[in-house]
């Protein structure tokens, strides 16, 4: 078994890094246009080709996703309580906190892990003000079901998009659906300008407001401060490694597709014999094959295969543990069975563009014999 130890240390993800060169390009139009961020020439192009590329009616870039989440909130006034998903990353239910708002948490279904519509309605109270979603691993949730409750209840939908570039649904873009979607542009993200996120957006009028809010709430055009904001703008360099990381990201996905693939391929005995189960992109999705991820039978197996991975030079992530109603600094129902039994046997295994097939060959005899030997 030894010998399948790696040499270097293989990580659940590496960011999508374009050739220096190009990258050393954009810095030079930088130090030429001594402008290094409030709305400067390459966020302004980078906002224009996004909007391009994920087919929307509006886009608004920020520093990084969880500020964006912040200040989407911010900007739909929203009050007293929200229902979302356990089984997210942290920054989902503190963007809700930190507009004081109240999560309330319903459970996920059992194939795709995004909040199941079906538990949505009986949370409903007068206090409800909104639902925020998360297409988790970039498999977009209900959205058709989540649009005809928020409708009947007079809700907003904010959608948690972190993990969802490029993907759409029935050919649709998934940045037009809810009132407002949230990206992600964090290094390890499919494509990546450091830090960084977006808002996407229908109503035209909410681009002041965002201008506004991510600039101390000073209003573009009269410079007043209308509104508390923060600062939340993304600067040049950030812009510029999205503007040449643009150029490379279908090529990226292309590749993500075929380890995923390989993935597929390389656990299918398992997955046969009922030890892990795979999470797949729903059919009717054009996928981005963001994460690749499996779910143990017990939590005893997962932890087992996390703590022993290392061994190898390989390290997984547990996406997403523990849910966020179980996080010790807050104290919140516990009420979702589903969402703590995957949280409890839930792996991220590595998937990136240096990765070669033979790694992810390898990572799958590794995990099998360990499964095995247990
Ligand atoms: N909503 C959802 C559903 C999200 O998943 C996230 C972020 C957000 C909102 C907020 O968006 P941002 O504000 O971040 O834009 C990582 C990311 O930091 C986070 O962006 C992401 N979700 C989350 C799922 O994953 P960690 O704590 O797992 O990161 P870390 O530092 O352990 O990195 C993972 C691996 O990536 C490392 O083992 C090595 C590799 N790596 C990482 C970085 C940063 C590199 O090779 N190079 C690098 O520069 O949170």
């Amino acid at each position: 078994m030894k010998n399948l130890k790696f040499n270097e240390p293989i990580f659940v993800t590496r960011p999508l890094l374009p050739p220096i060169e190009e990258y050393e390009k954009k810095l030079n139009e930088i130090w030429d246009n001594r402008w290094l961020t409030n709305n400067g020439p390459l966020e302004r192009q980078l906002q224009d080709k996004l909007k391009e590329f994920l087919d929307v009616d509006n886009i608004e870039l920020f520093v990084n996703g969880h500020t964006s989440l912040e200040v989407a909130i911010k900007a739909l006034n929203l009050t007293g309580e929200v229902i979302t998903t356990p089984f997210t990353f942290a920054s989902t239910t503190q963007a809700i906190i930190n507009n004081n708002l109240t999560p309330v948490y319903a459970d996920v279904d059992s194939e795709y892990y995004n909040l199941n519509p079906d538990n949505i309605e009986e949370l409903i109270t007068d206090e409800t003000s909104a639902i925020i979603p998360v297409h988790v691993f970039g498999n977009p949730c209900d959205v058709e079901r989540i649009t005809e409750i928020a409708r009947k209840h007079d809700l907003k939908v904010i959608y948690d998009a972190a993990h969802a570039f490029g993907v759409s649904v029935n050919g649709t873009p998934i940045g037009n659906y809810g009132d407002i979607s949230m990206f992600s542009f964090h290094a390890t993200k499919v494509f990546n300008t450091i830090e960084g996120g977006a808002l996407t957006f229908s109503d035209d009028d909410l681009t002041y407001k965002f201008k506004a809010l991510k600039n101390f709430g000073i209003t573009p055009d009269k410079e007043e401060v209308q509104y508390l904001g923060v600062n939340a703008k993304m600067n040049e360099f950030e812009a510029a490694m999205g503007l040449v990381n643009l150029d490379h990201v279908v090529d990226a996905i292309v590749t993500r597709k075929e380890l995923y693939e390989k993935y597929l391929e390389c656990l299918a005995d398992l997955e046969n014999e009922g030890e892990i189960k795979v999470i797949r992109p729903k059919k009717e999705v054009d996928y981005n094959y963001a994460y690749f991820t499996i779910k143990l039978n017990s939590s005893e197996k997962r932890d087992y295969i996390f703590e022993k991975l290392p061994e190898f030079n390989v390290h997984a992530k547990k996406y997403f543990y523990p849910p966020c109603n179980e996080f010790p600094v807050y104290d919140f129902e516990k009420n979702t069975p589903i969402a703590k039994d995957i949280s409890d046997t839930i792996l991220s295994l590595p998937i990136y563009l240096s990765l070669s097939v033979e790694d992810v060959e390898r990572i799958c005899k590794i995990i099998e014999l360990l499964l095995r030997d247990l």
